[in-house]
Formats: structure tokens, sequence, C-alpha cells
């Protein structure tokens, strides 16, 4: 690796978990002194809040004596830092991975219980930082985790919104929203410096003027400005010394912004203004991939992209870099198009503000971005109207124009082909002109990846096909990962500590040592013991559910799991379907209840508030479980659990537990998606198509350690170009066609036939994602889990190589192909 980003430390060699920066003598005296001069409260008086707040901010000095001490190393070593610009990150609860990195587990426990303090209770009342909506979030988390244990010099920039993912509840059934109010007692994880926060120019107009060379120049003139404030989160690696930062980014009302409104006495719209700037960091927008077309979303993206990038580059500068060398000591990852506003951006910094040449800026532009696109789906890329953006951003847009006729002068010069040069305009004209930010990115990068190897593919072959086929070169495939540390070692302590008597601690900071496991799964004391494990999880989340959702579940039963955001292409209703059938079959007597293996569905989806036929379709599965759990016929054979608000908290709980891990997207559809990663690697077998990461996992745990169902993509494709019919499958096949019509029926809203018509109908006449073309391979092969699961060794077999073959899925190992294939790359 490239000398400048700092090789692993020696700690890292060590085969054992860090160890405690305090003893619990010293714990003790620093946690009552907490409490006593940050709380002013006695240990009697203390609240769980003020004991919550004592235990962070003890776990913390620890953690930022380490923080001043990698900015001391990194500033000096003077090397390439990764920017990671993200709208999103789902960073889950802190402590716990605080108190890992730190050493601090025991000793805290030990410690606290001297003073009668329970430390699970503590960390139960950390509210999560939701700061993003599912995958895509949490992929910038576990990144910026990987970044630090992999000790690179790195920074996260983000947006601390006010309120995250919106709380889920369910009233009769229905998905209902509530703020999420996680910053309601503030958050000690932050620390704050409002005394930093640079302006941010928004509309206004753009002027000619002349440089400080005598030459014309452009000038933009904002309308208005809002303050941006850096809140940092400490970001530690494990087993070594670094401590990385996350710096996100809140919107405060500048002040001289307001003054003439109030010098003029008008305090109602002085407010209302403030108000309105400040707005710009409340709220996360809860879309799950598709674009909102709002203007608070463009000024959201603008709002960070423009404080990160005049952060890194003025600090960069300030070190005597110069400006043609910024490229060797800045690389910036664009998460997905939301951050792709910073091309522009860094563009008119360099020309406008530092009178660089156009050209000198763009090459230097073009070599410090590089792009992941994160979707398949073409509604899902982010287009801008060019009014809209032009009112928000005139110089931008100016930038955009210029960068766009260049580029299409290009294309044309070297292709001639007209019919291409629309096609890959930044510009589309129709159905709107509208600024095209997947081809923005693709032109201002770089590097562009996607993020498994089947979807990287389908990248080329179509969403980008003319800008590979123009640029084969730039594209490049990084599959996703997930961190160990969270994921297993955190999430799931009996497989932990039972890996870490088999092949020693190592795992955690290289998962590739998973494979030495491969042997003992044919030892049949060790697959008993695993076995255990996965039962004591399974009462686990048993326990965390009846307390929290008044859920009963059985201990001893198929622990069937599909957790994410609810969308038709992820078929939740061909889950839905399934058991509906089981249900059917039983009632219409062609089957037997007795012949069914017992099994817990267990549902976690949150529906984009504006997203109909998602919202319905969580109606559906809640009705569905209020008869099939009160069903006389099925006790004791099958029973939906679906607990609302699932988040990584419950992630956590519920992933360790489960046997089946249900990824069963259409072919072509899910980019990657990493919950079948965490499953797999704590040993859930996956029923799943070949869309996705999926193919990466069915090739290396192998076929028969794998439930593989459905069309391909190819098969999907032909099937879409022939003519898709889902009514045809529903009248040949008996069995779907009783699940549909007893759905039909209103057998599941008290005889009520409407109440579901709309996803019945979407079903037979339409079913774009083509749930119904999959049904039936999908039933027979949950016969085939069902066959498995009664051969309890044959199956724990299965689930042990499914660890011991899923080291690739770290996401330390990802950070590593971005390092290879992206920002070392030469
Ligand atoms: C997503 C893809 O849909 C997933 O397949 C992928 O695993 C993740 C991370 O690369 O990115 N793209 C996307 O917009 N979301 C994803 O999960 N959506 C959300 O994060 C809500």
């Amino acid at each position: 690796m490239d000398a400048r980003t700092s090789t692993v430390s020696p700690e890292a060699a060590q085969d054992h978990e860090p160890s405690p920066a305090l003893d619990a003598t010293e714990f003790v005296r620093v946690f009552t002194n907490e409490l006593q001069y940050t709380r002013g409260v006695t240990l009697p008086q203390a609240s769980n809040q003020d004991k919550y707040i004592a235990l962070v901010r003890t776990v913390l000095r620890p953690l930022i004596d380490r923080w001043q001490a990698t900015q001391a190393r990194q500033a000096e070593q003077n090397g390439k830092t990764v920017a990671y610009l993200s709208a999103e990150y789902l960073l889950g609860p802190q402590t716990g991975n605080a108190l890992l990195s730190t050493g601090l587990e025991d000793t805290a426990r030990e410690a606290l219980s001297t003073l009668d303090i329970d430390l699970d209770e503590l960390i139960a009342h950390e509210i999560e930082p939701g700061l993003g909506n599912g995958g895509l979030g949490r992929l910038a988390a576990c990144f910026i985790d990987s970044l630090a244990t992999k000790d690179i010099s790195a920074i996260g920039y983000g947006i601390r919104y006010n309120y995250g993912i919106f709380r889920q509840t369910f009233v009769n059934g229905h998905q209902v929203e509530q703020p999420d109010t996680w910053m309601s007692h503030g958050t000690p994880w932050e620390i704050t410096h409002p005394e930093l926060a640079q302006p941010i120019g928004f509309a206004g107009r753009v002027e000619d003027t002349i440089n400080s060379a005598g030459q014309p120049a452009r000038k933009w003139v904002p309308g208005w400005y809002v303050q941006a404030v850096p809140c940092n989160y400490l970001v530690p690696g494990y087993g070594t010394d670094t401590v990385n930062t996350l710096r996100l980014w809140s919107a405060r009302a500048a002040d001289e912004f307001n003054l003439h409104i109030f010098n003029s006495g008008d305090f109602e719209n002085a407010v209302r203004a403030r108000t309105y700037a400040e707005n710009i960091s409340n709220v996360l927008y809860p879309e799950d991939s598709t674009p909102q077309g709002k203007e608070l979303r463009l000024q959201q993206q603008y709002f960070f992209v423009a404080a990160s990038i005049r952060d890194l580059v003025a600090r960069t500068l300030e070190r005597g870099v110069s400006y043609a060398d910024l490229p060797q000591h800045i690389t910036f990852q664009l998460n997905d198009t939301h951050p792709v506003v910073g091309i522009p951006e860094l563009m008119r910094l360099l020309v406008d503000d530092h009178e660089l040449e156009w050209d000198d800026a763009w090459s230097i532009t073009r070599e410090i971005f590089n792009y992941t696109c994160h979707t398949l789906l073409p509604e899902a890329l982010e287009v801008w109207p060019v009014d809209l953006f032009g009112r928000l951003l005139p110089r931008h847009l100016e930038i955009i124009y210029r960068i766009n006729e260049e580029f299409l002068n290009e294309v044309r010069l070297n292709t001639g082909n007209e019919l291409l040069v629309r096609q890959m305009s930044i510009i589309q004209e129709q159905p709107f002109r509208a600024v095209r930010m997947a081809h923005l990115a693709t032109v201002g990068s770089r590097r562009v990846n996607g993020v498994a190897a089947l979807h990287s593919q389908l990248l080329k072959d179509n969403v980008l096909k003319d800008f590979s086929a123009y640029w084969p070169d730039k594209f490049t495939n990084v599959t996703n990962g997930v961190t160990p540390r969270r994921f297993v070692r955190l999430s799931n302590p009996e497989l932990s500590d039972l890996l870490n008597d088999a092949i020693g601690t190592g795992w955690v900071r290289d998962l590739s040592q998973l494979s030495q496991l491969e042997p003992l799964a044919d030892d049949s004391g060790f697959l008993e013991q695993f076995a255990l494990v996965k039962a004591h999880n399974k009462s686990r989340i048993a326990a965390v559910l009846a307390a929290r959702d008044g859920i009963e579940l059985p201990s001893d039963a198929i622990y069937d799991v599909m957790v994410k955001r609810l969308h038709e292409y992820k078929r939740q209703s061909l889950k839905l379907l399934h058991v509906v059938s089981l249900y059917a079959r039983v009632l219409a007597g062609t089957l037997n209840a007795e012949d069914i293996e017992p099994r817990v569905v267990v549902f976690g989806a949150k529906a984009a508030p504006g997203y109909r036929m998602a919202k319905e379709t969580i109606a559906l599965i809640n009705a569905v479980a209020a008869r099939i759990n009160n069903a006389p016929e099925l006790q004791g054979r099958l029973k939906i659990a679906f607990p609302a608000n699932y988040n990584v908290t419950l992630a956590e709980k519920l992933i360790p537990a489960a046997d089946l891990s249900e990824q069963i997207s259409l072919a072509g559809k899910e980019a990657s998606g990493t919950g079948n990663m965490k499953f797999a690697l704590n040993g859930a077998l996956t029923v799943g198509t070949l869309d996705g990461a999926n193919v990466e996992i069915h090739e290396l745990v192998g076929d028969e350690n794998f439930f593989l169902f459905g069309m391909t993509e190819p098969d999907a494709e032909s099937l879409a170009q022939a003519g898709y019919v889902p009514s045809k499958f529903y009248e040949k096949d008996a069995d779907l066609k009783l699940a549909i019509d007893l759905i039909a029926s209103g057998a599941f809203s008290n005889g009520d036939r409407s109440a579901f018509e709309s996803i019945v109908s979407d079903w037979l006449w339409h079913d774009r994602f083509m749930a119904l073309a999959d049904f039936r391979s999908y039933l027979d092969i949950q016969t085939k889990v069902e066959e498995k699961y009664r051969d309890k060794a044959a199956w724990n077999r299965s689930a042990v190589l499914n660890v011991a073959r899923t080291g690739f899925f770290s996401s330390d190992r990802s950070i590593q192909d971005y390092l290879d294939r992206i920002w070392m790359e030469k």
C-alpha cells in the first residue's frame, strides 16, 4: 500500500482484544466526577440520563486522547486524506462500540456494579442516531469504522439532522410516522464548534468582474447565507490507536442575514427567516431509492458539500500543498449522487475564488472525485430541474453548462454520433429540462463503481452503458461489506466467544480468518455448541420482542427473517404470498398443518411516507399476522411477527437469531444488499435470487448451503420483453390462485373485499417486479428449507459453512478494494 496512508499499527499483530485504558477504580472516580461536575448531581440524585451521560463522557476520555494523537499524526504525515461525502450515516447505538474499541466493557461493568448500576440498562438508555434511511446510510457507517480500523487518514462528512429516520408506529395495522426526537435531550457524543461555522451562500446572481490579474471573470453574489456549524463525532478504530472524525454540519441562521429585517423592525419576518435557514439540517428525507425533487433537499446537498469541500481544501492548502498537488492529498468519494453538486462547487472554488484557469481546475477536479452508484432503478436516478437549480445555485448551473458543452464537443469530435451526444448530455431535455446528476458525477469523476459484481456489470451494460463504452477504464466494482465489529463481535457475543475459542480473536480485524472454521463444520461437538448459540440468540430476541412489542415467540422454530426497507422490488409481498398460501392450503385441506415445520416469520420494514403501495403492503402483512397468529389450525406451526420501527438497535438482536435470511428481490433490481451479508456471517442460510451480492454469497458458500430460486436477470429481462402477463401465472397455479383469492375474499379484512383490492389488482395486472412469476419456484424452495431444517446436523453444517466462507464481506475488505482500485490506484 502507498506509504502515505499509514499501514497497520503494531498492536494489530496482537491476537487479543484492546487493553482497557482505565481500571475499575479509576473508572469509578472519573464517572462520579462526571456526575458531580458536568451533571451537577450526586449519585443518589442521578437519573438514568445523568448516569448515561457520565458513562459516555468517561468512555470518551481515552478516545479523545487517541483522537488528538491521530490528528497530529495525520497532519505530520501530510499524506492523502479520504473524504467520504454522504448525506446519510445510519450509525446505530454508539455506547457498545465505544466500549469495545476502548476495551472498557468489563471494566465499566465491574466499576458500575460497585455503584449498583447495571451497565446494560444504561446502554439500553441510548436513542440511536438514525441519520440514514437504510442500506446506503448504514454502509457509510460501516465504511468509516473500517477506515479507522485500517488506520487510513479519512474523514466522513455529512449532515447533522435534528430529526433522523421517522419512528414507525402501527395504528390498526397501518404505518403512522412519528418524529425521531433523538436530539431532544442533546447527545453526549457530539463535539460542536459554533465558532468555526462557515457561511454557505444560496441564490442571488452572477456578475461579470475582473480578477486580480486583470482578466474578465465571473462572480457569484449569493442572495442569502446560512452558517454551517461543524459537529464532530469520534470514529474509533478497533485494535488500533486511530480515531478518525465524522464531521456533520448543522445549519444556523447567519446573523447579518437577518440584520436588515431586524433593523426594519419586522421581528416576525426575521424569526421566520431564521427558521427557514435552520430548516436546512432539520430533517432527513425518508425516501428510499427514489429522489424527491424538493428544493430543500437540494439545499441540504449543497449545504453540506460546500462546507465539507471548503473545510478540507482550506486545511490542505494551509499545509503548503499546491493547487496542482491537491489530487495527491485529497480524494472525495461521492456516496451516490446526493453530494455530486460538489463537482461544480470545487470548480467554482478553484476558478472564481482561487482564480485558477478553467482547464487546470477541471483536470484537478476530475482527479479528486470518485462516484459510487447504488441503484439500478431508473426512477431512482436524481435529476434537478434546471429552473430550480438555476434559482438556487445560479453560478453552479453556469459551470455545469460549460462542463457539458466541452464534454459534448469532445464526444462529438470523437464519435460524430449526435444520438450519443444527446444520450450522454448532462442536461436532459425531456420530459423537462434537468441536470442528470449521475451523468455529471460520471463526467466529473476519475472512477465510477457499482456495489456488487452483478450491479457493476449492469451499470456498464445498461444504466451508464454509453459512458462505459466511451471510458471503459473508468468503471470498476467494489462489492459492499459490513463491519464485523458491530455485526458479529458486538451483536453476537456468544458466537464471538465460540469463534475466539476455535480460531483466536484475529477474525475481528481480519475476517478472512473465518475460513479456519471450515474443518469444524464436520465436528459434531462444534456443531452442537454452534446450535446452542443460535438457540440462546432466539431466546434473547424473544425476550426483547416480548418486552418491546408484546410479541410472544416460541423458541423452537425456524426463525425466518425478512428485514429491510419496504419496497416493491424487494418483494415482501412474495414472502407474504408464501405464508398466506400455507394457510390457504390448510383451510382448503390440501395441506396438513402437522406437516408444516414450525416457523416464525419476522418482518421489519419502514415504508417511505408517500409510498402508497408500500404502506398498503404493511397493512396487509399486519392483517395477515392478526389472522394467522390467532388461527387455531396454525397454533404452534406458523407465526408472524412484525415489530414496528425496525432499526439498527433491533437488527443487532434479530440478525444473530435468524435461521433463514430472506433476500428475494427480483434479479437485476437490488444493487447489492448488505443485510444479506450480516445474516450469512451470523450463520443464517439465505433463501435468495441471483441478485446483488447474493450472487457472490451463493458462489462463496456453495449451492448446497444456499437456497437459490427464481429467475435470473436475463430471464426476467426476456420475460419483460416478451410481455409479462401476471394473471396467466395466477390462472395456471392453483396454490397461487388460492392464496390471492383468500386475500381478495376479505378473509384478512373482516370480509371487506375492497381493503386490499389495489394490491390484488396490482398483482394480477401489473406486478412490475414479477412476484407471481417467481412464486412457484419460491414455494418449492421453501419446501426444501423445511426438509433441510428437519435434518439438524445438515442444517448446522451449512450454517457453519456460511460463517466460514463469508469473511469476504467485511467492510475492511471493501475499503482495501477502494484503496487498490480507486483511491491509491495509479
Ligand atoms: C442502496 C441499494 O438499494 C442496496 O442494494 C445497497 O446495498 C445499498 C448500499 O450500497 O444502497 N441504494 C439505495 O438508495 N438504498 C440502498 O440501500 N436505499 C437506502 O439506503 C434507503
